[in-house]
């Protein structure tokens, strides 16, 4: 009963189920696919997901294709240590930040990052409005942390004392950010962006206890 894992190094949705399983301290393996090469667009991939898009699970002739749908499924086939909260006020908790993660800081991060590390692109101008753009996507992802760090004003993890999916799903964004600032230093500088461990050191203590789990270099895309 081998669960095997599809994803792409470095795609926040497929690390989400990395670190899902990896809290739950399950054994897995993963295939990651070329996407420069598009193999998540062609067979046989595309008999896994005709969406063509990662994560894919598998575990014998069971295939799920959504990040959270997954990381849902992993509780109900493997209920130690619960993902989704181990009290009703606990799991609602759970499903609120782990959704307002999926809306709002993914939703900043994708408008940052998908120019900067995804298509290279150089910075903008300033008072362009492409530069606008970014800035008001640095603004968002600021808020974010914001909350992000209220939240830890409270737990260790940002539902509760465990690492819960809402974890799963922040971690991947924000440490995306800390990828930038070490690849584009200058770009990140220039939006703000480039001490946030300092801004927020309940933030930055966070990652450092995720990065402590066992198991979490697995999770690592490859080549970091
Ligand atoms: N709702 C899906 C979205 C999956 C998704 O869009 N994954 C991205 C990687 S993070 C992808 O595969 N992008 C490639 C594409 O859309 O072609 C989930 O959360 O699993």
């Amino acid at each position: 009963m081998t669960i095997t894992v599809y994803s792409v190094s470095g795609a926040p949705r497929g690390w989400r189920v990395l670190l899902g399983l990896t809290f739950k301290g399950l054994n897995y393996e993963t295939k990651y696919l070329e996407a420069s090469k598009g193999e998540h667009k062609s067979e046989p991939f595309l008999t896994l997901n005709p969406r063509g898009t990662v994560p894919v699970l598998v575990q014998d002739d069971f295939i799920l294709r959504d990040s959270l749908g997954i990381l849902a499924w992993l509780d109900s086939a493997y209920p130690e240590k619960p993902l989704f909260g181990r009290t009703l006020s606990e799991t609602a908790n759970v499903w609120q930040i782990t959704l307002e993660c999926c809306d709002y800081l993914r939703a900043a991060i994708n408008d940052l990052l998908a120019p900067i590390l995804v298509r290279g692109e150089a910075l903008p101008e300033a008072g362009t409005p492409e530069r606008l753009a970014w800035e008001t996507a640095a603004a968002a992802y600021h808020k974010e942390c914001n909350y992000l760090e209220n939240l830890l004003a409270k737990n260790p993890f940002l539902a509760s004392d465990v690492p819960s999916a809402a974890d799963a799903v922040a971690f991947p964004e924000v440490r995306l950010i800390e990828r930038a600032v070490d690849t584009k230093p200058d770009i990140m500088k220039a939006l703000g962006l480039h001490d946030t461990d300092d801004t927020y050191p309940r933030i930055a203590a966070w990652k450092k206890q995720i990065s402590a789990l066992p198991g979490f270099d697995s999770t690592l895309p490859r080549h970091w």
